[in-house]
Protein backbone atom coordinates (compact mmCIF):
# COMPACT_ATOMS: atom_id res chain seq x y z
CA UNK A 1 0.00 0.00 0.00
CA UNK A 2 1.05 3.61 -0.50
CA UNK A 3 1.19 5.49 2.60
CA UNK A 4 0.37 9.11 0.79
CA UNK A 5 -2.45 7.43 -1.64
CA UNK A 6 -5.03 10.11 -1.84
CA UNK A 7 -8.19 8.26 -0.04
CA UNK A 8 -10.71 8.70 -1.91
CA UNK A 9 -14.82 8.05 0.22
CA UNK A 10 -17.91 8.30 -1.37
CA UNK A 11 -19.97 11.82 -0.11
CA UNK A 12 -23.00 10.08 1.64
CA UNK A 13 -24.46 9.66 4.80
CA UNK A 14 -23.69 13.10 5.47
CA UNK A 15 -26.94 14.18 6.87
CA UNK A 16 -28.30 17.38 5.10
CA UNK A 17 -29.84 19.95 8.01
CA UNK A 18 -33.82 20.33 7.16
CA UNK A 19 -34.54 17.20 5.02
CA UNK A 20 -35.12 14.79 8.19
CA UNK A 21 -38.65 14.72 7.06
CA UNK A 22 -39.72 11.56 7.03
CA UNK A 23 -39.06 9.40 9.82
CA UNK A 24 -41.19 6.25 10.61
CA UNK A 25 -41.92 7.83 14.19
CA UNK A 26 -45.29 7.37 15.11
CA UNK A 27 -46.51 5.80 11.74
CA UNK A 28 -46.65 1.60 13.72
CA UNK A 29 -47.17 -1.03 11.14
CA UNK A 30 -48.59 0.96 8.77
CA UNK A 31 -46.59 1.08 5.36
CA UNK A 32 -47.45 4.12 4.17
CA UNK A 33 -44.35 6.32 4.38
CA UNK A 34 -45.09 9.64 2.94
CA UNK A 35 -47.76 8.47 0.78
CA UNK A 36 -46.36 5.96 -1.00
CA UNK A 37 -46.11 2.47 0.16
CA UNK A 38 -42.77 0.51 1.26
CA UNK A 39 -43.59 -2.63 -0.18
CA UNK A 40 -44.97 -2.81 -3.66
CA UNK A 41 -46.18 -6.06 -4.53
CA UNK A 42 -49.33 -8.12 -3.05
CA UNK A 43 -48.84 -9.10 0.27
CA UNK A 44 -51.81 -11.54 0.82
CA UNK A 45 -52.28 -12.21 4.28
CA UNK A 46 -52.96 -15.77 4.28
CA UNK A 47 -48.79 -15.69 2.88
CA UNK A 48 -47.40 -12.85 4.40
CA UNK A 49 -47.11 -11.43 8.09
CA UNK A 50 -47.14 -7.63 7.58
CA UNK A 51 -44.40 -6.31 9.42
CA UNK A 52 -44.29 -2.48 7.94
CA UNK A 53 -42.05 -1.72 6.12
CA UNK A 54 -40.88 -5.42 5.99
CA UNK A 55 -43.11 -8.77 5.55
CA UNK A 56 -42.26 -12.19 6.07
CA UNK A 57 -43.16 -15.70 4.53
CA UNK A 58 -45.95 -17.19 6.45
CA UNK A 59 -44.37 -21.03 6.71
CA UNK A 60 -47.75 -22.54 6.47
CA UNK A 61 -48.21 -20.98 2.86
CA UNK A 62 -44.72 -22.96 1.68
CA UNK A 63 -45.56 -25.32 -0.84
CA UNK A 64 -43.65 -28.95 0.07
CA UNK A 65 -43.75 -29.62 -3.44
CA UNK A 66 -41.55 -26.13 -4.59
CA UNK A 67 -38.06 -26.42 -3.74
CA UNK A 68 -37.38 -22.51 -5.16
CA UNK A 69 -39.05 -19.17 -3.29
CA UNK A 70 -40.67 -17.44 -5.59
CA UNK A 71 -40.40 -13.52 -5.28
CA UNK A 72 -44.38 -13.27 -5.00
CA UNK A 73 -43.53 -15.55 -1.64
CA UNK A 74 -40.09 -14.06 -0.54
CA UNK A 75 -40.12 -12.00 2.65
CA UNK A 76 -39.07 -8.26 2.28
CA UNK A 77 -36.99 -6.60 4.49
CA UNK A 78 -37.01 -2.16 3.13
CA UNK A 79 -35.26 0.30 5.76
CA UNK A 80 -37.29 2.52 3.82
CA UNK A 81 -39.37 1.97 0.99
CA UNK A 82 -38.71 0.41 -2.51
CA UNK A 83 -38.06 2.89 -4.90
CA UNK A 84 -39.13 2.44 -8.83
CA UNK A 85 -35.93 3.15 -11.14
CA UNK A 86 -36.13 3.48 -14.64
CA UNK A 87 -33.54 0.50 -16.37
CA UNK A 88 -33.34 2.21 -19.31
CA UNK A 89 -31.27 5.54 -17.45
CA UNK A 90 -29.90 3.16 -14.48
CA UNK A 91 -26.00 3.03 -14.21
CA UNK A 92 -23.98 1.27 -11.63
CA UNK A 93 -20.91 3.44 -10.71
CA UNK A 94 -17.86 1.14 -10.06
CA UNK A 95 -15.14 3.66 -8.04
CA UNK A 96 -12.24 4.07 -5.74
CA UNK A 97 -8.81 3.60 -4.64
CA UNK A 98 -8.54 -0.44 -5.03
CA UNK A 99 -9.23 0.43 -8.76
CA UNK A 100 -6.06 1.27 -10.74
CA UNK A 101 -7.89 4.97 -12.18
CA UNK A 102 -9.72 5.47 -8.76
CA UNK A 103 -12.08 7.37 -10.84
CA UNK A 104 -13.53 3.91 -12.18
CA UNK A 105 -16.00 3.53 -14.58
CA UNK A 106 -20.12 3.12 -14.95
CA UNK A 107 -21.60 0.74 -16.04
CA UNK A 108 -25.37 -0.13 -17.86
CA UNK A 109 -27.85 -2.48 -17.23
CA UNK A 110 -27.41 -3.41 -20.78
CA UNK A 111 -23.62 -3.72 -21.06
CA UNK A 112 -23.38 -5.32 -17.61
CA UNK A 113 -25.34 -8.33 -19.67
CA UNK A 114 -22.73 -7.95 -23.14
CA UNK A 115 -19.84 -7.70 -21.57
CA UNK A 116 -19.89 -10.60 -18.86
CA UNK A 117 -20.86 -14.58 -18.38
CA UNK A 118 -23.92 -15.03 -17.21
CA UNK A 119 -23.79 -17.33 -14.35
CA UNK A 120 -26.63 -18.91 -12.05
CA UNK A 121 -26.27 -19.22 -8.20
CA UNK A 122 -28.73 -20.94 -6.27
CA UNK A 123 -28.68 -19.72 -2.40
CA UNK A 124 -30.35 -19.37 0.49
CA UNK A 125 -31.06 -15.87 1.17
CA UNK A 126 -32.09 -14.79 4.82
CA UNK A 127 -31.96 -11.85 6.94
CA UNK A 128 -29.95 -12.55 9.55
CA UNK A 129 -32.77 -11.25 12.42
CA UNK A 130 -34.89 -14.42 11.40
CA UNK A 131 -36.10 -15.71 14.44
CA UNK A 132 -35.53 -12.92 16.40
CA UNK A 133 -39.00 -12.78 18.01
CA UNK A 134 -38.08 -16.29 20.08
CA UNK A 135 -35.12 -14.58 21.67
CA UNK A 136 -38.32 -13.09 23.79
CA UNK A 137 -40.92 -15.35 23.94
CA UNK A 138 -38.60 -18.76 23.91
CA UNK A 139 -35.62 -17.30 26.12
CA UNK A 140 -37.10 -14.05 27.84
CA UNK A 141 -34.15 -11.59 26.68
CA UNK A 142 -36.16 -9.17 24.47
CA UNK A 143 -34.23 -7.86 21.14
CA UNK A 144 -34.82 -5.01 19.62
CA UNK A 145 -35.69 -5.27 15.56
CA UNK A 146 -38.58 -6.72 13.66
CA UNK A 147 -39.97 -9.75 15.32
CA UNK A 148 -39.42 -11.59 12.73
CA UNK A 149 -40.53 -15.60 13.56
CA UNK A 150 -38.69 -17.79 11.13
CA UNK A 151 -40.18 -16.69 7.66
CA UNK A 152 -37.34 -14.19 6.78
CA UNK A 153 -35.76 -16.60 4.52
CA UNK A 154 -36.05 -18.01 0.77
CA UNK A 155 -34.13 -19.85 -1.17
CA UNK A 156 -33.64 -18.32 -4.76
CA UNK A 157 -31.87 -19.11 -7.79
CA UNK A 158 -29.97 -16.11 -8.91
CA UNK A 159 -29.28 -15.17 -12.49
CA UNK A 160 -26.31 -12.44 -12.94
CA UNK A 161 -22.48 -11.93 -13.15
CA UNK A 162 -19.81 -12.94 -11.02
CA UNK A 163 -18.69 -9.61 -9.14
CA UNK A 164 -15.14 -10.32 -9.74
CA UNK A 165 -15.30 -10.59 -13.19
CA UNK A 166 -16.76 -6.58 -13.22
CA UNK A 167 -14.07 -5.98 -10.92
CA UNK A 168 -10.79 -7.62 -12.91
CA UNK A 169 -12.69 -5.70 -15.86
CA UNK A 170 -12.50 -2.34 -14.02
CA UNK A 171 -9.06 -2.38 -12.95
CA UNK A 172 -8.78 -4.05 -10.11
CA UNK A 173 -5.90 -3.57 -7.99
CA UNK A 174 -3.81 -6.28 -6.40
CA UNK A 175 -3.62 -4.35 -2.60
CA UNK A 176 -7.82 -4.09 -2.35
CA UNK A 177 -9.18 -5.31 0.16
CA UNK A 178 -13.04 -3.79 1.10
CA UNK A 179 -16.06 -3.24 -1.71
CA UNK A 180 -19.09 -1.48 -0.57
CA UNK A 181 -21.92 -1.82 -2.07
CA UNK A 182 -24.81 1.59 -1.81
CA UNK A 183 -28.42 1.40 -2.23
CA UNK A 184 -30.53 3.77 -4.57
CA UNK A 185 -33.30 3.71 -2.02
CA UNK A 186 -33.80 6.67 0.36
CA UNK A 187 -31.52 7.95 3.17
CA UNK A 188 -32.34 5.87 6.27
CA UNK A 189 -33.10 8.00 9.24
CA UNK A 190 -32.81 6.44 12.79
CA UNK A 191 -34.89 8.07 15.50
CA UNK A 192 -33.77 11.30 14.13
CA UNK A 193 -30.26 10.27 12.40
CA UNK A 194 -29.66 10.82 8.90
CA UNK A 195 -27.45 7.49 8.32
CA UNK A 196 -27.21 7.92 4.88
CA UNK A 197 -27.87 5.52 1.84
CA UNK A 198 -28.12 1.55 3.00
CA UNK A 199 -24.63 0.26 2.33
CA UNK A 200 -21.78 -2.24 3.77
CA UNK A 201 -18.84 -2.93 2.86
CA UNK A 202 -17.12 -6.50 2.62
CA UNK A 203 -13.52 -8.13 2.41
CA UNK A 204 -12.14 -8.74 -1.36
CA UNK A 205 -12.28 -12.37 -0.90
CA UNK A 206 -15.98 -12.75 -0.94
CA UNK A 207 -16.29 -10.69 -4.11
CA UNK A 208 -13.38 -12.90 -5.69
CA UNK A 209 -14.77 -15.87 -4.45
CA UNK A 210 -18.96 -16.39 -5.33
CA UNK A 211 -20.64 -12.60 -5.20
CA UNK A 212 -22.84 -12.00 -7.76
CA UNK A 213 -23.98 -8.65 -9.26
CA UNK A 214 -27.71 -10.19 -9.62
CA UNK A 215 -30.77 -9.03 -12.05
CA UNK A 216 -33.05 -12.40 -12.04
CA UNK A 217 -34.55 -14.47 -9.68
CA UNK A 218 -35.94 -17.71 -10.65
CA UNK A 219 -35.41 -16.65 -14.50
CA UNK A 220 -37.83 -13.51 -13.79
CA UNK A 221 -36.36 -10.00 -13.82
CA UNK A 222 -36.33 -9.05 -10.15
CA UNK A 223 -39.37 -7.57 -8.67
CA UNK A 224 -39.10 -3.87 -7.47
CA UNK A 225 -39.10 -5.14 -3.87
CA UNK A 226 -35.99 -7.29 -4.54
CA UNK A 227 -33.73 -4.88 -5.80
CA UNK A 228 -34.39 -3.84 -9.37
CA UNK A 229 -32.87 -3.27 -12.26
CA UNK A 230 -29.54 -4.53 -10.25
CA UNK A 231 -28.56 -5.76 -6.58
CA UNK A 232 -25.72 -7.52 -5.26
CA UNK A 233 -26.07 -11.17 -3.69
CA UNK A 234 -23.43 -12.75 -1.25
CA UNK A 235 -24.39 -16.34 -1.25
CA UNK A 236 -25.10 -17.22 2.58
CA UNK A 237 -23.96 -14.12 4.28
CA UNK A 238 -26.44 -12.13 6.17
CA UNK A 239 -28.91 -10.41 4.28
CA UNK A 240 -27.82 -6.92 4.67
CA UNK A 241 -24.90 -8.01 2.48
CA UNK A 242 -26.63 -8.22 -0.33
CA UNK A 243 -27.67 -4.33 -0.91
CA UNK A 244 -30.86 -3.99 -3.37
CA UNK A 245 -30.73 -1.61 -5.91
CA UNK A 246 -27.33 -0.98 -6.28
CA UNK A 247 -26.06 1.68 -7.35
CA UNK A 248 -22.62 2.05 -6.44
CA UNK A 249 -19.61 -0.07 -5.63
CA UNK A 250 -16.91 1.36 -3.91
CA UNK A 251 -13.01 -0.74 -4.05
CA UNK A 252 -11.08 0.18 -1.34
CA UNK A 253 -6.99 -0.51 -0.40
CA UNK A 254 -7.98 0.09 3.15
CA UNK A 255 -10.85 -1.06 5.49
CA UNK A 256 -13.53 0.61 4.66
CA UNK A 257 -17.31 0.78 7.28
CA UNK A 258 -20.54 1.73 7.47
CA UNK A 259 -22.96 1.75 10.57
CA UNK A 260 -24.41 -1.55 8.82
CA UNK A 261 -20.85 -3.77 9.84
CA UNK A 262 -20.23 -2.01 12.73
CA UNK A 263 -23.29 -0.62 14.69
CA UNK A 264 -25.39 -3.35 13.16
CA UNK A 265 -25.06 -7.03 11.70
CA UNK A 266 -21.93 -7.11 14.04
CA UNK A 267 -21.29 -9.12 16.92
CA UNK A 268 -18.01 -8.79 18.37
CA UNK A 269 -17.01 -8.32 14.48
CA UNK A 270 -19.09 -7.92 11.01
CA UNK A 271 -21.33 -10.77 11.02
CA UNK A 272 -20.57 -13.19 7.55
CA UNK A 273 -22.32 -16.30 6.94
CA UNK A 274 -25.89 -16.82 8.39
CA UNK A 275 -25.84 -20.01 11.27
CA UNK A 276 -27.97 -22.90 10.66
CA UNK A 277 -31.63 -22.92 10.76
CA UNK A 278 -34.47 -25.30 10.70
CA UNK A 279 -38.92 -24.68 9.99
CA UNK A 280 -42.02 -26.83 10.21
CA UNK A 281 -44.20 -25.74 7.17
CA UNK A 282 -47.17 -25.80 9.65
CA UNK A 283 -48.32 -22.63 11.92
CA UNK A 284 -48.00 -22.22 15.12
CA UNK A 285 -51.13 -23.42 16.90
CA UNK A 286 -51.59 -26.79 13.75
CA UNK A 287 -54.33 -28.44 15.06
CA UNK A 288 -54.48 -32.61 14.32
CA UNK A 289 -56.54 -35.58 14.69
CA UNK A 290 -55.92 -37.61 17.26
CA UNK A 291 -54.93 -41.63 15.98
CA UNK A 292 -53.86 -40.81 12.85
CA UNK A 293 -50.65 -40.79 11.09
CA UNK A 294 -49.53 -37.15 9.87
CA UNK A 295 -46.69 -36.62 7.32
CA UNK A 296 -44.77 -33.42 8.78
CA UNK A 297 -42.57 -31.96 6.61
CA UNK A 298 -40.07 -28.80 7.31
CA UNK A 299 -36.76 -27.15 6.25
CA UNK A 300 -33.08 -26.72 6.70
CA UNK A 301 -30.78 -24.52 5.89
CA UNK A 302 -27.06 -22.36 7.01
CA UNK A 303 -25.31 -19.58 5.24
CA UNK A 304 -21.94 -22.15 5.26
CA UNK A 305 -22.52 -24.88 3.78
CA UNK A 306 -25.30 -27.96 2.60
CA UNK A 307 -27.45 -29.87 5.46
CA UNK A 308 -25.82 -33.29 6.61
CA UNK A 309 -28.71 -34.40 9.26
CA UNK A 310 -32.26 -33.42 11.04
CA UNK A 311 -33.10 -34.80 14.31
CA UNK A 312 -36.72 -33.97 14.84
CA UNK A 313 -38.93 -34.74 18.26
CA UNK A 314 -42.53 -34.57 18.35
CA UNK A 315 -42.48 -34.99 22.11
CA UNK A 316 -40.92 -31.44 23.53
CA UNK A 317 -37.59 -33.02 23.39
CA UNK A 318 -37.53 -35.94 25.17
CA UNK A 319 -36.95 -38.15 22.38
CA UNK A 320 -35.78 -37.65 19.00
CA UNK A 321 -35.97 -39.12 15.51
CA UNK A 322 -33.87 -38.62 12.04
CA UNK A 323 -35.86 -36.70 9.49
CA UNK A 324 -35.91 -37.65 6.25
CA UNK A 325 -33.91 -35.47 4.05
CA UNK A 326 -35.65 -35.39 0.28
CA UNK A 327 -32.95 -35.94 -2.61
CA UNK A 328 -32.82 -32.73 -3.73
CA UNK A 329 -32.79 -31.70 -7.75
CA UNK A 330 -28.69 -32.15 -8.80
CA UNK A 331 -26.92 -28.72 -8.61
CA UNK A 332 -28.05 -27.02 -11.53
CA UNK A 333 -26.62 -23.88 -10.80
CA UNK A 334 -23.72 -23.27 -8.12
CA UNK A 335 -23.85 -22.65 -4.51
CA UNK A 336 -26.50 -24.16 -2.46
CA UNK A 337 -30.28 -24.16 -1.09
CA UNK A 338 -32.08 -25.16 1.84
CA UNK A 339 -32.82 -29.11 2.57
CA UNK A 340 -36.54 -30.39 2.68
CA UNK A 341 -37.15 -32.93 5.21
CA UNK A 342 -40.27 -34.76 6.52
CA UNK A 343 -41.19 -37.26 9.44
CA UNK A 344 -44.04 -39.33 9.88
CA UNK A 345 -45.90 -39.01 13.24
CA UNK A 346 -47.49 -41.99 14.26
CA UNK A 347 -50.71 -41.49 15.79
CA UNK A 348 -50.36 -38.75 18.15
CA UNK A 349 -52.05 -38.77 21.77
CA UNK A 350 -54.46 -35.64 22.18
CA UNK A 351 -52.89 -33.07 23.87
CA UNK A 352 -50.49 -30.08 23.53
CA UNK A 353 -47.23 -30.94 21.86
CA UNK A 354 -44.34 -29.70 20.60
CA UNK A 355 -42.39 -30.11 17.93
CA UNK A 356 -38.38 -29.24 17.35
CA UNK A 357 -36.26 -29.76 14.44
CA UNK A 358 -32.15 -29.95 15.13
CA UNK A 359 -29.81 -29.62 11.92
CA UNK A 360 -25.98 -29.88 11.29
CA UNK A 361 -24.70 -29.14 8.03
CA UNK A 362 -21.41 -30.72 6.24
CA UNK A 363 -19.38 -27.91 8.04
CA UNK A 364 -20.15 -29.54 11.69
CA UNK A 365 -22.21 -26.93 12.59
CA UNK A 366 -25.49 -27.53 14.08
CA UNK A 367 -28.42 -25.73 16.59
CA UNK A 368 -27.88 -25.33 20.06
CA UNK A 369 -30.73 -25.39 22.76
CA UNK A 370 -30.22 -22.06 23.55
CA UNK A 371 -28.98 -19.03 20.94
CA UNK A 372 -26.05 -16.45 22.35
CA UNK A 373 -28.63 -13.01 23.26
CA UNK A 374 -27.06 -9.98 21.99
CA UNK A 375 -28.83 -6.49 21.66
CA UNK A 376 -30.35 -6.75 18.42
CA UNK A 377 -31.37 -10.29 17.87
CA UNK A 378 -28.94 -11.87 15.42
CA UNK A 379 -28.95 -15.36 14.63
CA UNK A 380 -31.31 -16.97 16.64
CA UNK A 381 -30.27 -21.01 15.76
CA UNK A 382 -31.85 -22.47 18.55
CA UNK A 383 -34.17 -25.00 18.29
CA UNK A 384 -37.83 -23.66 17.96
CA UNK A 385 -40.44 -25.28 19.84
CA UNK A 386 -43.35 -25.06 17.73
CA UNK A 387 -46.53 -26.06 20.25
CA UNK A 388 -49.48 -28.09 18.15
CA UNK A 389 -52.45 -29.42 19.29
CA UNK A 390 -53.71 -33.13 18.79
CA UNK A 391 -57.56 -33.55 19.36
N1 LIG B 1 -30.52 -0.94 -0.63
C1 LIG B 1 -30.96 -1.77 0.32
N2 LIG B 1 -30.47 -3.04 0.31
C2 LIG B 1 -30.90 -3.92 1.24
C3 LIG B 1 -31.80 -3.54 2.26
C4 LIG B 1 -32.32 -2.22 2.23
O1 LIG B 1 -33.16 -1.80 3.04
N3 LIG B 1 -31.86 -1.36 1.24
N4 LIG B 1 -32.14 -4.44 3.24
C5 LIG B 1 -31.17 -5.53 3.46
C6 LIG B 1 -31.62 -6.56 4.37
S1 LIG B 1 -31.46 -6.25 6.03
C7 LIG B 1 -32.03 -7.78 3.91
S2 LIG B 1 -32.42 -9.03 4.97
C8 LIG B 1 -32.18 -8.05 2.47
C9 LIG B 1 -33.61 -8.44 2.13
O2 LIG B 1 -33.76 -8.69 0.77
P1 LIG B 1 -35.21 -8.87 0.16
O3 LIG B 1 -36.08 -7.76 0.64
O4 LIG B 1 -35.03 -8.91 -1.32
O5 LIG B 1 -35.75 -10.21 0.65
O6 LIG B 1 -31.84 -6.94 1.67
C10 LIG B 1 -30.75 -6.17 2.15
N5 LIG B 1 -30.40 -5.17 1.18
MO1 LIG C 1 -31.77 -8.26 7.12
Amino acid sequence: MTPNRLRRRAVLGLPAAGLVGTTLAGLGPSRAVAGAPAILKPLPAEAFVDHGTNAETRWESVDPHCYLTEQSQLFVRNHTRTPRIDPASYRLRVFGDGLADAAGVTLGLAELKRRFRTVEVTSVHECTGNGRSFFESQQGTKASGTPWTLGAVGTVTWQGVRLRDVLRWAGLRPDAVSVQGVGLDDEYVDKGENLGRVRRPFPIAKALDDALLAWGANDEPLLPDHGFPLRLVLPGWVGIASIKWLGELEVSTSQLTSPWNTRWYNIGGPLGANPVRSAWELPREASFPAGRTVRLTGRSWSGAAPIARVEVSTDGGTTWATARLRPEPGPRTEGHGWTRWTHTWHAPVPGRHELLARATDLHGRTQPDVAASNPNGYFFDAVVRHPVLVA
